[in-house]
This record gives structure tokens, C-alpha cells and sequence, in this order.
């Protein structure tokens, strides 16, 4: 039975926008309030996503949601027609109103946890939704999230979804950026869990300024609803330390991919138990662990050029390459290490860098915006095909691109509404060109 794994990226909505929604995450309140362009973030996206098929790699695309989210706006008491609801929250509530525009969603690392047919008991693929609870502009992506991946992965032969787990920061979820799966060259695999804090073990340690996004008790449960064991998972803390220094997500300071994990040195608070456990339970692999010190890059390099928000490829056995940000080949210390980190004898033999700037002004690099969904040859076949990138579906996003959105938009400008139209126009032509029926309130 084969196994391949298929990045599914998420498509840039029309509303890209820089707002500072996000507390703990340095380069989004850097760039608060500045003017982004949804249209070079889509195409920036786009491109990636060819890059990476052009790889010979399964890529997938996953739809932008419906923003501005009216529905919330009119739950949190703005009322009139569209127009009129928009411009009351702009004068009283103008942050709440860009919670609700912004496009989020296109961080698929966020979008669930994903556990492979390999990997669970009843031998299906389990998806959960993130909860996101940490963030009110990201909370509200969970049940269009879940439809979504409905649509796309619906064959229930296959394919197992779960709701988004309770709404209560006891079970702060951030799906697959808080979680990794290794795996040996028979696809045994191993889950590594990676939670910032705890709700109930008062002696599991805290960060001081930056929220820790996500619980063990959120990953426990996680676990067991996908129909994981203790012989194939492993439950590891994260440095707070780190996550005061803007690590908000485990995969903005480590990645793995098959028998290579490559991560910061501070990444988490006992890696040598960790890497006992992970060898414990992969016994049949021979694991690469990649640290880097903090001598080579400090930890304000790797949270700046997003040096382990990269992603870690396979192209053939024992042949990976690491897909990095340009932001990585622009800081003197990332580059002289990646140069190094090649000649290293691991599996990791190329580095390729990838333009997503829009998207990293916001605090997401390149492994933020995929969603890894492993697969056996039966499982890949049963996903829905007009998801998949090929070069034809990739023109048809690019022209749909360019005519759909705007070159620039200020967080004055989602006050205006006929950018509700303009999306609700270009999401209703892509959930043709992508098969996915109706999936946005607006269209039921
Ligand atoms: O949740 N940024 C996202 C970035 C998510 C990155 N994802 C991973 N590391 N997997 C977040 O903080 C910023 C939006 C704004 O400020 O306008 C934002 O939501």
C-alpha cells in the first residue's frame, strides 16, 4: 500500500488584511495596520503551491471562508442591512470588525489535526478541527473549516471527521502547528503532541508575557478521538521561554518529517526525554535529530526568518528538502547555517526558498499554510479531484485571482461594502471551480 503525503494549502481570501489581531505573535503586531495586498498573497500562495507539485508533491488547495463574517457581526448586536452593520462596527468596534474580515483561514496548519489511516485504530483518516479558542478572529473558523474539509475528504470509507473540541481555553486547540507525525520506512508512525501549558497539572510551567495557545488536555483528547495509543504518541511541552519570545505555534521553532526532526535548541523543555521516548516507540528507524544551537541562530533569528516554519519535504528516500522563506536566506545566521545544514550528511540535501511575504508579515511562513494530509494510494484517489493543483487548476486560480481581488486594502477599507460583494462574487465562483457545492452561510 503506498503512502504519500499531500499538502493542502489554503487559498489567501479577498481580505487579506494586516490588523494586529494576534498578542504573542511578533510579526503581526509589527505590521499592524499597515496596507497589505490580497492580491499578491493569493498569487504568492499560488505559487508555492506549483512550486511544490512541480516537485512531483500531492498538493491540494482548501477555500478561503466567507469574510467579513456578517453573521457574527449581527450576533455581537450590529444591525440594519449589510452596509449599515458594517460602517456601525466601524465607528464603535472598528478591531472587531476586522476579527471579522480577516483571512485567517489561509493558515491551514491551524485548520485541524490530522491522523493518518496508519496511524488510528479504525484505520481511517481522523480529522479534527481546531477550536482556536486563543484568538476571537480565528475562533470563528472552526465549523466552516469543518465543511470544508467535508467537501473535500468525504468518502466516510475513508475518512473520519470530528467536531472542533469544546469552545474553553482549558482545550485550546491550534491543530497541526502544535503536532508532527514521524514515521519509519514502513509508515509505522509516532504523533508528537506539543502543548504550551496545561489546565490542570498546576506543575507543568506557564509562560509570563505570551499565551501558550495550546493545552495537553486539548492534545490528550485529540488523541483519543482519533483512536491514537501510547505506542504510537508522544505528549512534549514546549519551552514557555520561547513562546515569550514570539514562538506562538511548536512549528515556528521545529519541524519533522519521516525519521528527521529538525528544531531549536530551546524548543522544548526536556529533549532528551523526548528524543528517548520518540526512539522507544519508532524502534525500527534510525532518527535524525537536527538541533540547532543557539550559538548558530538565536531564537530572535529563527522566530524573524522563520527558519523552522519551513517545510520539510521528501523528494526521494532518504532525500529531503527544506522549504524555506527568502526571509531565511536574508538573515546572515539562518543562511550560514542552512549552507552548512546540507553538507551535514542527514536526509535533508537541499533548501529551496520560497517569496510568501505577505503572508510572513502576518506571522505565517511557508509551513503555516499547509495542511499535511498523509495517505494511502485508495485514500488519495477518494479525495474530491478539483481540490488537487495541476498546472490547469493552478491558471484557472491565478486568472481567478487577478480578476477577483485588490492589489491593496487598509484596515479602513473593510468598512466598504462592496468588498462584501466582491468576496461573496469570487467565492461563489470558486466553490464551482473547486466542486464544493454550497459551503458559505451567504449561499445557503
Ligand atoms: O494565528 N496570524 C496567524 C498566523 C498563524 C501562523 N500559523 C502557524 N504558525 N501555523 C495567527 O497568529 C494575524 C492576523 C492579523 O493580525 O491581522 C494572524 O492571525
Amino acid at each position: 500500500m503506498g503512502n504519500r503525503e499531500a499538502n493542502f494549502d489554503g487559498l489567501v481570501g479577498p481580505t487579506h488584511n494586516y490588523a494586529g489581531l494576534s498578542w504573542g505573535n511578533v510579526a503581526s503586531g509589527q505590521h499592524a495596520r499597515s496596507t497589505s495586498n490580497p492580491r499578491q498573497a493569493a498569487l504568492q500562495g499560488l505559487d508555492k503551491m506549483k512550486a511544490l507539485a512541480d516537485l512531483g508533491l500531492v498538493q491540494g488547495v482548501l477555500a478561503p471562508q466567507e469574510r467579513p463574517d456578517m453573521a457574527t457581526l449581527r450576533r455581537l448586536g450590529f444591525t440594519g442591512s449589510d452596509s449599515q452593520v458594517l460602517d456601525q462596527a466601524f465607528r464603535e468596534e472598528p478591531l472587531l470588525l476586522a476579527a471579522c474580515c480577516s483571512a485567517s483561514a489561509m493558515w491551514t496548519a491551524n485548520a485541524a489535526t490530522v491522523s493518518p489511516g496508519a496511524d488510528t485504530q479504525d484505520g481511517r483518516v481522523h480529522f479534527t478541527p481546531a477550536n482556536l479558542v486563543n484568538k476571537f478572529h480565528r475562533s470563528l473558523e472552526h465549523e466552516v473549516t469543518g465543511r470544508l474539509l467535508r467537501r473535500v475528504f468525504a468518502d466516510e470509507t475513508y475518512f473520519c471527521h470530528h467536531p472542533a473540541l469544546p469552545a474553553h481555553e482549558d482545550f485550546g486547540d491550534e491543530g497541526a502547528a502544535n503536532h508532527n507525525r514521524l514515521h519509519d520506512d514502513n509508515n509505522r508512525g509516532l504523533e508528537l503532541f506539543v502543548y504550551g501549558r496545561s489546565a490542570h497539572r498546576p506543575d507543568v510551567p506557564a509562560p509570563r508575557r505570551y499565551p501558550a495557545r495550546q493545552t495537553l488536555e486539548a492534545s490528550r483528547a485529540v488523541a483519543r478521538l482519533h483512536g491514537l495509543g501510547e505506542h504510537n504518541t508522544v505528549f512534549t511541552q514546549q519551552n514557555p521561554a520561547v513562546i515569550d519570545q514570539g514562538v506562538f505555534h511548536n512549528d515556528v521553532i521545529a519541524v519533522g518529517n519521516g525519521n528527521v526532526l529538525f528544531y531549536h535548541q530551546q524548543a522544548f523543555v526536556d529533549t532528551p526525554a523526548m528524543q528517548d521516548e520518540i526512539r522507544r516507540k519508532l524502534p525500527d528507524t534510525e532518527m535524525h535529530f537536527i538541533e540547532v544551537r543557539d550559538d548558530e541562530v538565536p531564537v530572535a533569528d529563527a522566530v524573524s526568518s522563520y527558519l523552522f516554519n519551513t517545510q520539510l519535504v521528501t523528494l526521494a528516500p532518504g532525500h529531503m528538502a527544506l522549504i524555506a522563506p527568502t526571509e531565511c536566506a536574508e538573515t546572515p545566521s539562518v543562511k550560514r547555517y542552512l549552507e552548512r545544514l546540507t553538507t551535514m550528511h542527514t536526509p535533508i540535501q537541499e533548501v529551496r526558498f520560497m517569496d510568501v511575504k505577505q503572508s510572513m508579515q502576518n506571522g505565517g511562513g511557508p509551513a503555516c499554510l499547509r495542511l499535511r494530509v498523509a495517505m494511502s494510494d485508495a485514500e488519495l484517489a477518494a479525495v474530491n479531484p478539483a481540490c488537487l493543483l495541476d498546472e490547469r487548476l493552478h491558471q484557472r486560480l491565478t486568472d481567478w485571482v487577478n480578476r477577483h481581488y485588490r492589489d491593496r486594502l487598509s484596515p479602513d477599507d473593510l468598512r466598504d461594502p462592496a468588498l462584501l460583494t466582491e468576496s461573496r462574487t469570487a467565492l461563489d465562483e470558486l466553490t464551482q471551480l473547486l466542486a464544493l457545492g454550497s459551503v458559505y452561510p451567504f449561499q445557503r
